[in-house]
């Protein structure tokens, strides 16, 4: 089949920059809060599915079908012969709280900008394309639901258990928002019905920005694990009860906080990280002796082999200081995402394009979780990243340039077009 591309010599296409801006800026708006700055648009909370309403009338408008699946996953298919499988791109327009306007949006934007552009061009291309949203990739109940779903990596008990930290279950937050969790179970696609899996992301770190290049080549993405680690004392009179007859938590956490350094050196590696995120003290009165200590864990490395040895110090240190302070420790395990590797082909084909673009790439690791990573146990994938103005995001800090969005976004639309015709 001949594929348009020299008709219209898509050499030159290039995305609607004014179009992706207003994109950008309009969805900034959607769970914004006025007094902070920051956006809130969790999953699964009105103003995830405002965003979400939002996204299907930008699909609509550009002509195309909105497809959505059992876990709320949503996006447009375009173009390609049938039986072909789908070169997918996306990301996810769920927030963490207080966040900045593109972790995950400019992804979806930029991919929903692609299709838009090769369609307004009449690029025929071999495979069709797919723009996908992906539900909860930011871990409200644990993390990259809506692509391990689309991978068949959920099941009966995960979604039945699956709960945020204030404890709200994923089945009643779906539910509240007219979907049925269990539907989750019929996302899984075929992994012959994927050709590969395209990912545009903030870089969310300081490395592009700092060497003022515009575009990452993404060559490993790194794991984590996430713990809900619970410490139970003995609450007490603050005035009355002696600091040597104390049962106190928040303490074991203090002793416990101060251990994670030297941990880390000793057990991990360069591109470890481990974060305590959120703390909730029981019963919280200023003049009582905290009862309990209900604390996250966010664990991460590149390596399977660091993860589980980090796992396994920190779950000895946590046992050894309740046995020293008469703490009852127990933690729940939240989420265990695996490092994923990108594929060298893909890897090299955003490489050539940026090249092609005149745009300076450097291959590198990811330190922050992607849907790409659940993507990859179905499919090869590739990530383009563009800079985070000073390594700021999860947070209204979070910025890149225009020109480094446009340039990330010419890198898509190329690659793009590459994988869904060779
Ligand atoms: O936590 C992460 O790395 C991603 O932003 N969800
Ligand atoms: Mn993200
Ligand atoms: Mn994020």
């Amino acid at each position: 089949m001949s594929i348009k591309q020299e008709k219209t010599g898509t050499a030159t296409i290039a995305v609607n920059m004014d179009r992706l801006r207003r994109e950008i800026l309009a969805l900034a708006e959607i769970g914004r809060d006025e007094a902070d700055g920051g956006l809130y648009r969790m999953a699964f909370t009105p103003a995830d599915m405002e965003g979400r309403r939002w996204l299907c009338e930008r699909i609509e408008e550009a002509g195309l079908k909105v497809v959505r699946d059992g876990a709320a996953n949503l996006g447009a298919r375009y173009g390609g012969l049938p039986g072909e499988p789908v070169v997918m791109v996306g990301s996810h327009i769920d927030t963490v709280p207080n966040a900045g306007y593109l972790d995950g949006t400019l992804g979806v934007l930029v991919g929903l900008e692609a299709i838009r552009r090769i369609r307004e061009e009449g690029c025929e291309t071999r495979r069709p394309i797919e723009l996908i949203s992906f539900s909860d990739e930011e871990g409200r109940f644990g993390g990259l639901f809506g692509s391990q779903a689309l991978a068949g990596e959920v099941n009966p008990e995960s979604i039945r258990t699956a709960r945020d930290l204030r404890g709200v279950s994923l089945i009643e937050a779906m539910a509240d928002c007219g979907y049925d969790a269990m539907e989750a179970l019929n996302a899984r696609r075929d992994r012959a019905a994927i050709h590969s899996y395209l990912e545009l992301h903030i870089e969310q770190g300081p490395v592009l920005d700092r060497l003022g290049l515009p575009i990452g080549a993404v060559e490993n993405i790194t794991g984590l694990f996430k713990w809900s680690v619970r410490l139970e004392g003995i609450p007490n009179h603050a005035g009355t009860t002696p600091m040597d007859m104390r049962r106190d938590p928040f303490m074991g956490l203090a002793e416990f906080a101060g251990e994670i350094p030297r941990i880390l050196e000793e057990n991990g590696s360069d591109l470890s990280r481990a974060t305590i995120g959120k703390v909730d003290l029981f019963p919280g009165a200023a003049n009582t002796v905290p009862g309990e200590v209900v604390f996250s864990m966010d664990v991460r490395d590149a390596s399977r082999e660091v993860m589980d040895q980090l796992s396994d110090v920190f779950r000895k240190a946590l046992s050894a200081i309740g046995r020293r302070r008469g703490l009852k420790f127990e933690f729940d395990l939240i989420s265990d995402v695996h490092p994923a590797p990108c594929d060298p082909k893909i890897v090299e084909i955003i490489e050539r394009k940026s090249i092609d673009l005149g745009l300076k790439c450097l291959r590198m690791p990811s330190g922050a979780a992607h849907d790409a990573q659940i993507m990859s146990h179905i499919a090869p994938i590739g990530m383009v990243f563009v800079p985070s103005k000073d390594g700021r995001s999860h947070s209204p800090a979070e910025w890149t340039p225009w020109e480094d969005i446009e340039a990330g976004a010419n890198v898509i639309l190329h690659s793009l077009l590459e994988l869904a015709s060779k």
